[in-house]
């Protein structure tokens, strides 16, 4: 059965609504990044560029690095966005845009995250990198979608219980990443985290300007939460939705994030842009390894 045009949205050149991309602009390796303009400083380490395209916060680029087509694209902030950005990546394989069916062979996509984080663990330093081993969603994004085996119940009953999770809040989901992509990412260069991916940035993560919140101990109850020996380590707005959809779409998914703040010590990087810089040093290298 075709899919309606109200649903599978095109442009009038064919590519995907919001992400203004056609199947031959992708590359079935995705590097994502929040900042629209970091875009550019993945990609000015590419052999070529032979592609580019921007659209609201989702500015991609294709092109190969040491000979590896790659694509690099912006997600903006949030879980809401992923929703779009994998949907979309994922039609673009997966779904015949003439017809507008499945195809029958579907195409797995590695899907690499290059973000930044502040950790709530006093022993995890600013300007480290961290892989995101779980995540653990603050958003409802999971919750729409059907999700047999893909979350950890258990854990996710153990954190609710742990922090006295108000019920008015969506209760929080747990996803891991691809195995396969950690082992290939991880060195004595990077730390195995558990990152807790929230729907704010400010009240949903403790900071306080002018607006009191409703629970002034949750970074603290997070970074005591003991389950199996697993501490959440650091506080982020993507890599949980990026888990969640990733798996249920048969892609793999790995994120991978530069600590710039610490929000157990108060510190901020005194060069953030090159601890993000020495990350896309690194995972670009790791892709070509
Ligand atoms: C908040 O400043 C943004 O920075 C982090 C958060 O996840 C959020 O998107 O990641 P990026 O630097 O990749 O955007």
């Amino acid at each position: 059965m075709a899919i309606a045009a109200s649903e599978l949205i095109l442009n009038p050149d064919g590519s995907v609504y919001h992400l203004n991309l056609r199947p031959e602009h992708m590359a079935s390796t995705i590097i994502t990044v929040g900042d629209p303009d970091r875009v550019d400083s993945v990609t000015e380490h590419f052999d070529t560029v032979e592609f580019q395209t921007r659209k609201r916060e989702f500015h991609t680029q294709t092109g190969s690095y040491k000979g590896k087509r790659i694509t690099v694209i912006s997600t903006g902030i949030g879980t809401d966005n992923i929703d779009i950005v994998l949907n979309e990546l994922d039609a673009l394989v997966n779904i015949d845009l003439k017809t507008r069916t499945l195809k029958k062979d579907l195409t797995t996509l590695d899907i690499i995250r290059i973000g930044t984080s502040g950790s709530i663990q006093k022993e995890i330093p600013i300007d480290t990198f961290l892989i995101s081993e779980f995540a653990a969603g603050f958003d409802s994004l999971l919750h729409f979608y059907k999700n047999e085996g893909i979350q950890d119940f258990e854990m996710s009953e153990a954190l609710v219980k742990h922090t006295n999770w108000s019920p008015l809040k969506s209760k929080p989901y747990i996803v891991k990443c691809n195995t396969d992509l950690m082992a290939k990412f991880s060195s004595d260069q990077t730390i195995k985290g558990f990152t807790a991916t929230n729907v704010g940035f400010y009240g949903p993560q403790g900071r306080v300007l002018r607006l009191p919140v409703q629970d002034e101990s949750l970074n603290d109850k997070l970074a005591h939460f003991n389950y199996k020996n697993r501490f959440i380590t650091n506080l982020e707005m993507e890599t949980a939705g990026i888990y969640a959809l990733s798996t249920l779409l048969g892609h793999r998914a790995l994120s991978m994030n530069a600590i710039i703040a610490n929000r157990a010590t108060g510190e901020f990087s005194k060069n953030p842009s090159e601890i993000v810089n020495a990350l896309i040093s690194y995972t670009l290298e790791k892709l070509v390894q």
